[in-house]
């Protein structure tokens, strides 16, 4: 959705018919697909409309319903959206009500669709992050609009639309009417996918009596797109250093920038190659102030700032480091007072994929210089908090929020056992009592 886009009344009419006047408004008792786009997409936006309400699809696209304040509009329109096709280009990634649907709809867990439409755009920070990892349909590519329609119903739009359906216990979906058959090959399979999501469901649910899961799978739960980590693919070549460790390994002994590849793309950052033997990967390091840390959700899954100089890797990477093998954490800090070193040391460090919130599962044990308390202890199996995403346990206030950072809080009483390593720098980044001037949390494979 554009800033523009809200000022368009204008009805979709193609081919003498007008969808529009016949299309039910969305409510909540209806899900629909949902056309999130910028406005120089439009075009292909109210083609694709056209084409999924052809075949029987209710579709939720704002031309047709910006009525009220744009952001209600936004808000009932994802939340009612069974799955949402986001029309990936620079002006979408440039549009801060674009960033918002899009985060929305990641934040909810409802099941996108990257639908590509500039050539040779390739998506960067919130767009990347939503959108990595999951199956694309790429309407520049060349190939026929009908093959290309055909694939992104049937793979994945029909591939995610019937748990909404079982769970509403709805027996025929109201947002799909019948059509001909031998026209809507989007339905092709459905019966198929239906039974296989059942059997998801009920896998999901199984989860959820073990306590993992929340009481009841959605259709998030139930599309491994949605769970999979957006920077889990694989390295594409075993030989690559994979962390600063393999660095060291192959006899680079100096602390600085380097690039390693836990995944398939190249990421920088920082080694500590001398500390407590070396081979250490910084994934968290502030030492001037010059980093804004309060950030949204987003910003504190993909990571920010730079290797170079203040950083935060991003919890996606943190996590896909920290699930494969064993990781030792570190962490290195110099408190305001007396410039006094410190460091503490983890013998396992495990934060879970997106499915968990990012919880730290595992610490080990601990160990650290004298008078450290052992504070990520009070984080063990709390979810990551952000400002705009509060899973803390503290009811009367949104701890992100008042500490001005993200952080796996439990509480925001802030005692001698804590620390808040990406609080507001001069005020609330601490370890205990104590002020810190920096800070560097750090992993490295454990050996033996
Ligand atoms: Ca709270």
């Amino acid at each position: 959705m554009s800033s523009e886009s809200n000022k368009s009344n204008e009805n979709l009419s193609v081919n003498g018919t007008n969808p529009a006047s016949s299309q039910p408004k969305a409510s909540n008792d209806e899900k629909h697909v949902m056309i999130s786009y910028n406005w120089e997409s439009q075009k292909l936006a109210k083609k694709i409309c056209k084409n999924l309400e052809k075949h029987g699809y209710k579709v939720w696209i704002d031309i047709k319903y910006m009525q009220k304040n744009i952001y209600d509009q936004m808000d009932e329109a994802v939340r009612n959206a069974y799955v949402v096709l986001i029309f990936v280009s620079k002006k979408y990634q440039e549009s801060e009500n674009c960033r918002r649907e899009a985060s929305m709809a990641a934040d909810l867990k409802i099941p996108i669709v990257p639908i590509y439409t500039e050539k040779n755009f390739k998506p960067e920070k919130f767009l990347n992050c939503v959108t990595a990892g999951q199956l694309y349909h790429d309407f520049t590519s060349g190939k026929s609009f009908d093959s290309i329609f055909k694939e992104l119903c049937s793979k994945s739009i029909d591939s995610v639309n019937m748990p909404k359906v079982l769970i509403t216990t709805k027996s025929t979906p109201s947002h799909r009417t019948p059509t001909p058959i031998g026209t809507n090959y989007c339905s092709k399979h459905r019966k198929q996918i239906c039974l296989l999501v059942f059997l998801l469901l009920l896998a999901i649910v199984g989860a959820a009596v073990g306590g993992y899961f929340g009481f009841i799978g959605t259709a998030a739960d139930a599309n491994p797109n949605l769970t999979t980590n957006s920077n889990s693919t694989p390295a594409a070549n075993s030989d690559l250093p994979r962390s600063c460790r393999d660095h060291y390994t192959s006899g680079s002994d100096t602390s600085g920038v380097y690039t390693i590849y836990p995944i398939s793309d190249p990421i920088q950052v920082y080694c500590d190659q001398v500390r407590d033997g070396g081979g250490w990967t910084v994934i968290q390091r502030r030492f001037d102030g010059s980093l804004n840390f309060n950030r949204p959700w987003l910003d504190y899954r993909s990571g920010f700032g730079s290797a170079s100089g203040e950083h935060w890797l991003g919890l996606d990477l943190i996590s896909t480091m920290t699930s494969g093998g064993v990781q030792e954490l570190r962490v290195d800090f110099v408190k305001r007072i007396f410039s006094e070193r410190g460091d503490a040391k983890y013998s396992s460090f495990v934060v879970g994929d997106l499915s968990t919130e990012f919880s730290i599962t595992s610490i080990g044990t601990f160990s650290g210089s004298t008078g450290t308390p052992n504070f990520m202890q009070n984080a063990l199996n709390t979810k990551f908090s952000t400002s705009d995403l509060e899973n803390d346990m503290e009811s009367s206030r949104n701890c992100a929020e008042s500490e001005e950072g993200g952080w796996w809080y439990r509480d925001c009483v802030f005692l001698s056992d804590r620390a808040n390593l990406n609080g507001r720098y001069d005020l609330h980044f601490e370890i205990g009592s104590s002020n810190l001037v920096s800070s560097e949390m750090k992993i490295r494979p454990r050996t033996g």
